[in-house]
């Protein structure tokens, strides 16, 4: 670490002091200097977001520059788990995702033609774990509250109605390296918005420990339910809803070794595909799992029924 301590060198870059700052390897730290010129700047998330719906029932999408970031987080980060060991990702294009999470409107859209099975999913929200009926079962709010209950192929299902709506293979599920992305949209702290949990950014259950269950406080009104889309501020790429409010499935398949997570924003191929991951957080997880670099992988892909699982789109730029 001699150089840090050089007198020749030109002045530290931001990156680097970031990089010293929250205890990012030496090596990791090189690759940040020979990156800093190209990493994500506020200057690039300040842009108006750029926005496109394809169709009237499409989701509004907004579109993320290219960018390089390092997922996980870092030692020092109060309350990390372990299969958060930082690395280096370059996303050398630009891509669109969708500002929220899919609602119940856009869900029902699809229901009606006929492409998404929304009997299946609205049997499986009405039993427990074991398959038997929860009593006084009480409806999900619909509308623009995220769609719940869906598995990973419904999500897949979904994305197949939207790119025969547009006659191109360019929607899909977000890799969990872009959700990440799209999530921090150039900060390095636990939240978008700083390194302690807020009910004034998100929908979620407890500030502290381990428990879960609703919670409401300050602009979170919601306490055992979902929230309507974009009930909070937008991060600086434009996006709502990447904290909070209803996990959502990303691609990628189960790798637990971080070394080979794909570093060029493509999702997991390898590692375990019988478990599909998710992000975000649900109105009610705490805020330990909502963290910028938190992992969730436990569910099969078959997977329906869960109150708190939704999902986001990304589209695939020409
Ligand atoms: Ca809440
Ligand atoms: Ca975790």
């Amino acid at each position: 670490m001699s150089a840090v301590h050089s007198t020749s060198r030109p002045k530290r870059s931001r990156t680097w002091l970031c990089a010293v700052r929250y205890g990012v390897q030496p090596a990791l730290m090189a690759a940040l200097m020979i990156a800093g010129a190209m990493a994500v700047r506020a200057d690039a998330a300040d842009q108006a977001a750029r926005t496109f719906r394809d169709c009237a029932a499409c989701p509004e999408m907004v579109v993320i520059p290219p960018g390089k970031f390092v997922m996980g987080s870092p030692e020092t980060e109060k309350d990390r788990d372990p299969d958060e060991g930082q690395h280096m990702v370059v996303i050398a294009y630009s891509f669109a995702v969708s500002k929220g999470p899919i609602t119940w409107d856009q869900w029902d859209a699809c229901v009606r033609e006929n492409m998404c099975d929304g009997p299946a999913v609205e049997a499986a929200l009405r039993l427990d774990r074991d398959g038997k009926p929860i009593p006084n079962y009480v409806p999900h709010v619909r509308g623009s509250h995220p769609v719940v209950g869906v598995s990973w192929f419904d999500a897949q299902a979904f994305i197949r109605w939207i790119n025969r709506k547009i006659g191109k293979e360019q929607y899909r599920l977000l890799s969990e390296a872009e959700f990440e992305y799209a999530a921090r949209a150039g900060t390095t702290t636990t939240y978008w918005w700083g390194d302690e949990p807020s009910h004034e950014y998100a929908n979620y259950g407890k500030d502290a420990g381990p428990d879960l269950g609703g919670m409401a406080e300050g602009r979170d009104i919601w306490v055992d339910s979902t929230s309507p889309i974009c009930s909070f501020p937008e991060n600086p790429f434009g996006l709502c809803d990447m904290y909070g409010n209803v996990y959502q499935w990303v691609e990628d398949c189960y790798e637990t070794d971080i070394a080979r997570l794909p570093a060029d924003g493509s999702a997991a191929r390898s590692g375990n595909c019988s478990v599909r991951g998710f992000r975000s957080n649900s109105y009610e997880s705490n805020a330990k799992t909502m963290r910028s670099a938190n992992r969730a992988f436990v569910y099969a892909p078959d997977t329906r029924g869960r109150p708190y699982l939704g999902f986001r789109i990304a589209k695939t730029l020409p």
